[in-house]
């Protein structure tokens, strides 16, 4: 994972380690140089190398050594599946290494990563490994090229990795003020957000063989992942006073947002194209990616996905009709929509989703005649920093949407957990007297570079970036039981904000569109009165900030803790658990709601490991630990005579006013302030 484009017998890491190769193992320019190359690059460690049969990388040597890589695209998805089905047919350890030692020097290394990262986050014998997070291995992926000749230079200079200054990396860099969308440019372009997508696709990918591609409810959560960042980001949206995102459902007109990443590939020595403002979208015949579809491709497999919704069911590739049932048509449909090998029919409904990211990424060279690569939405470790990202998924959302108004709506007793009530919420932030205030503030974050700077001196050098964060801090939840016996209940915690962007309160069919999920918890509750005390770091949906940018050395150092740490990259980084709020503080509504755990408990799920930021991300090598619909119960049209989430509510539900205070100072509280104990 370390230097990627560096060859094998050049050491890696502050101890220096290299690989003993077998002569073949050599590219063949270097083989004449082994003993040269031996004695020049002295190693602290050398690990021996076994010889295997050579496997046949025909197929993903197709991809040049110093070009992009993207999952988006079919043929790259093919080369990866190949490359992954060698990297998975290893028999043992030994020869996975070896396989994987023979491969790097000679494949692509975004390719190459991406495949050793899947490997290894599936093969049962190296469940321990750590990936190393990308923004180590490419971090010319998440961050203004500009820092990289800084760092090069800070770190040819000053040999002693201690003295070396922090490049900062600055907070305005991809546009100003006058680029109203600029405002959210601190969401969409967050190193933990970007990495959490990357990682997102990484324990879910489409094409690879079916065993590793069918999970749990894989293609609801591809809806549900993807639905809460459209909910937080227009949550950031109405921070920032502007509206909600708007759909790309004309593919006719103009994209009225620019972007400009000023991103440089390191590895491909190339810029990473910008989209100019008000481009057009256009048919796509390129040949190095061996690609051609029109726009008329996507309309029609619009249209069908439609059609099918309309008629409950689809069409299997024997022409059988499956209907899009209550519990499993949205898992059918994630599938169909994004798509994934599971797709029930992919010559009927396409590759909808995947290819609108295509066509898009290639807006500025529709047929390669200017021989440029994809734009960053091209790239799941970038597409999140572009406007249009979101405006993509939001078509993409209300595909899933109008299936779920189909859907019958929850009905009182679907929703009530007889005889237990919320009696009361209440949140108290680190710092603050005043309840039910959320505070927000920047905070600046380092990250270790060093392992993405090939042929650069060894030895950390750091980057700074600016990132949200808020403080601390603890929900109180009261629950009357008054069953007279214990009782196990779900508590799923959601907020939103209480008006639109014009000041008006919501209808409940706006409102439930910009829930976001902060939090779900089983907890007993035994009868009488109970007060549950819950901490914000024990979200759900989160995962630390070192988890996201792990440092291998930090790492905790005990059994259960060490394998949890490991393999856990998937989550939304906790410093953007909250959204950013306002000066005057935003007001929003924070829902509590305790359900019946004896309706929403999972049966068969072993012991679940890593499984602490579930909701967005699922449990490893289990099922998705809640048996409700994800969503539940925001994914439904409301029952009827509701108008208001005041009205939906059930006495196991409860609201509270909150306001999100945002601060536009810098804090450095790591552990988000200190929090006073309650009374
Ligand atoms: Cu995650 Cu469009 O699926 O990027």
């Amino acid at each position: 994972f370390e230097r990627p484009t560096e060859p094998v017998f050049m050491p890696k890491g502050d101890k220096a380690v290299v690989f003993d190769v077998p002569d073949e193992y050599l590219v063949e320019r270097y083989r004449p140089l082994k003993n040269d190359l031996e004695q020049r690059f002295g190693a602290d460690e050398r690990i021996p190398v076994k010889t295997i049969s050579l496997p046949d990388l025909s197929l993903p040597l197709q991809l040049g050594r110093r070009e992009q890589f993207s999952l988006f695209l079919p043929h790259h998805r093919k080369m990866a599946a190949r490359l992954i089905d060698i990297f998975m047919g290893m028999r043992n350890l030994e020869d996975f290494i070896s396989a994987a030692v023979y491969c790097r020097d000679r494949i692509n290394p975004f390719l190459y990563i991406y495949a050793l990262s899947v490997a290894i986050l599936h093969r049962s014998d190296t469940s321990e490994l750590q990936i190393a997070p990308l923004v180590e291995t490419f971090p010319d992926k998440f961050m203004d090229s500009a820092v990289f000749a800084q760092v090069k230079e800070e770190a040819s200079i000053v040999t002693n990795s201690e003295q070396r200054l922090k490049v900062e990396i600055p907070v305005d860099y991809t546009a100003s003020n006058l680029e109203i969308e600029h405002r959210v440019a601190y969401f969409r372009e967050d190193l933990g957000i970007n990495l959490h997508h990357w990682h997102w696709h990484l324990v879910y990918p489409t094409d690879v063989s079916r065993s590793i591609v069918k999970k749990d409810r894989r293609g609801e959560l591809f809806y549900y992942m993807h639905q809460q960042v459209l909910a937080r980001y227009n949550c950031e949206r109405l921070s920032n006073n502007l509206g909600r995102v708007k759909r790309l459902n004309n593919w006719r007109d103009p994209i009225e947002e620019g972007y400009f990443p000023k991103l440089d590939s390191q590895v491909a020595s190339r810029v990473w194209p910008p989209r100019f403002a008000n481009s057009r979208l256009q048919d796509i015949d390129r040949e190095p990616e061996q690609i051609r579809f029109d726009i008329q491709d996507l309309e029609r497999w619009r249209d069908r996905i439609f059609a099918a919704i309309h008629r409950g069911s689809v069409l299997n590739d024997m022409d059988e009709s499956i209907p899009l049932t209550e519990s499993k048509g949205i898992d059918i449909l994630g599938d169909i929509i994004e798509s994934s090998t599971l797709s029930v029919n992919r010559n009927l409904y396409g590759d909808l989703h995947n290819l609108g990211h295509t066509i898009i990424s290639f807006i500025h060279d529709p047929e390669n005649k200017n021989l440029e690569q994809f734009g960053v939405m091209g790239d799941v470790a970038t597409a999140m920093r572009d406007p249009v990202f979101y405006r993509w998924h939001a078509f993409i959302n209300d595909i899933f949407l109008e299936h779920k108004n189909t859907l019958p709506q929850y009905n009182v007793n679907q929703l009530d957990h007889p005889g237990v009530l919320v009696t009361g919420v209440q949140i108290l932030s680190a710092d603050t007297k005043e309840p039910n205030v959320l505070n927000t503030f920047w905070e600046k974050s380092d990250v270790d570079l060093s392992r993405g700077l090939d042929f650069a001196p060894k030895g950390s050098v750091f980057a700074q970036f600016t990132h949200l964060q808020h403080a601390k801090f603890r929900y109180t939840i009261q629950v009357e039981n008054r069953t007279g016996s214990l009782k196990m209940g779900t508590v799923r915690i959601f907020m939103a904000p209480k008006f639109d962007e014009r000041g008006l309160p919501w209808l409940f069919r706006d409102q439930k569109e910009m829930m976001i999920e902060l939090d779900k918890f089983v907890v007993p509750i035994k009868p009488g009165v109970n007060k549950l005390d819950r901490m914000s770091e024990q979200s759900s949906v989160t995962i630390p900030f070192e988890r996201s940018f792990r440092n291998l050395s930090q790492a905790p150092q005990t059994g259960v803790a060490l394998d949890r740490y490991m393999f856990c990259g998937c989550g939304w980084p906790h410093h953007m658990l909250i959204p950013k709020g306002t000066a005057d503080g935003l007001p929003c509504d924070l829902f509590v709601m305790v359900s019946n755990w004896a309706e929403d408990k999972v049966e068969g799920r072993g012991d679940p490991v890593c499984a602490d930021a579930a909701s967005y991300c699922g449990v490893r090598d289990s099922l998705y630990p809640d048996k409700r619909s994800m969503g539940y119960p925001f994914d439904r049209q409301p029952r009827p005579g509701v108008q208001t989430l005041r009205q939906f509510l059930t006495p196991n539900m409860y609201v509270q006013n909150v306001k999100i205070k945002f601060t536009n100072e810098y804090k450095n509280l790591t552990d988000g302030g200190t929090l006073p104990h309650r009374n």
